[in-house]
């Protein structure tokens, strides 16, 4: 047996490489991977940084990942529906580079994770923070988008709950194993393919009696579940289409595509975004007219 220290066992050179835990872990130099750099096994600031404080009462702290996108497109839906009170600043956290342990950061955030809400609207600034959490808390303060009673409600919420429980198996089992592992373990890989074909069937037979997932209306559940569940349709998360074979799944084009077409998502979907053409890429929104330097058009799904 050759044995690594204090990282465990490894075992023969002619056999799998099995992995026999010590009995203490201890973290690794490096896991390699990607976002190794940033990954951690304790909470808390790593450095002083205040945040910034723009004009507007929402000060949204972010990036245009799955996540992030859920609320900039929320923002833009209740400004389009004419709610001026959902004036937004939009700054850009650059998570690679570990903005998010920042400590004006972990004060609005102690989970350090995008996207984070502070709403300088009342007596004491308020924070918000996970997806979920925000999309909540927007609905109810303008009243928009979350039905305030009976099934309509009880299915948004319900709808809204299931992205959140089961993204991560999307992208922190899916994603991360089949496009960002050091190596590909098959194991895990079609563990979590399995599991993501099964949630994409779920919600392609929701949307086979439906419209929008919670029935009739356009509701912070499509909002949560499209940047994820529309991404990966589209052939553009993981580079995974053609693998998990997207294009059977054709309800959830159907609404992926209706979706896409409203100026609202379009827009929310440049914010914080620094990845894509640059005409998609809007680093950081603090007024509407930032987006007139950008060419909308080039945003098509
Ligand atoms: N459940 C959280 C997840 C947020 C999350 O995972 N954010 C990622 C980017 S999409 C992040 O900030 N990662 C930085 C890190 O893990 O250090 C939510 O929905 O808000």
């Amino acid at each position: 047996m050759q044995t690594s220290g204090t990282s465990g066992t490894i075992a023969p050179m002619n056999q799998p490489t099995t992995y026999i835990p010590p009995k203490v872990w201890t973290p690794p130099a490096s896991s390699g991977g990607r976002f190794a750099n940033i990954n951690r096994p304790v909470a808390g600031a790593t450095h002083d940084k205040p945040l910034p404080v723009g004009k507007h009462p929402l000060q949204l702290y972010s990036l245009g990942t799955p996540n992030g996108v859920k609320v900039t497109v929320m923002l833009e839906e209740l400004l389009a529906l004419g709610h001026s009170g959902a004036e937004y600043d939009a700054w850009l956290i650059r998570i690679n580079d570990g903005d998010q342990f920042g400590s004006g950061f972990v004060a609005a955030n102690p989970n350090s994770k995008i996207p984070v809400l502070v709403d300088h609207s009342g007596p004491q600034p308020q924070r918000v923070f996970e997806s979920g959490a925000i999309l909540m808390y927007l609905a109810e303060k303008f009243g928009a988008f979350l039905p305030t009673e009976g099934t309509q409600r009880a299915e948004t919420l319900s709808w809204l709950f299931w992205q959140m429980g089961s993204a991560p198996f999307l992208g922190g089992g899916f994603g991360h194993f089949y496009a960002y592992a050091p190596e590909k373990i098959q194991y895990a890989i079609d563990r979590y393919a399995m599991e993501v074909k099964r949630q994409l069937d779920v919600l392609d037979r929701r949307l086979a009696e439906v419209r929008y997932v919670a029935g009739d209306d356009y509701t912070i559940a499509d909002m949560a579940i499209w940047p994820w569940y529309g991404n990966l349709v589209k052939g553009q998360a993981y580079d995974s289409g053609e693998f998990l074979q997207v294009h059977t799944y054709t309800n959830v084009l159907r609404w992926t595509d209706e979706i896409a077409q409203r100026p609202a998502a379009k827009r929310g979907r440049m914010v914080n975004r620094v990845v894509g053409q640059p005409s998609s890429q809007l680093h950081e929104r603090h007024d509407a007219s930032d987006f007139d330097t950008k060419t909308q058009d080039k945003l098509a799904p």
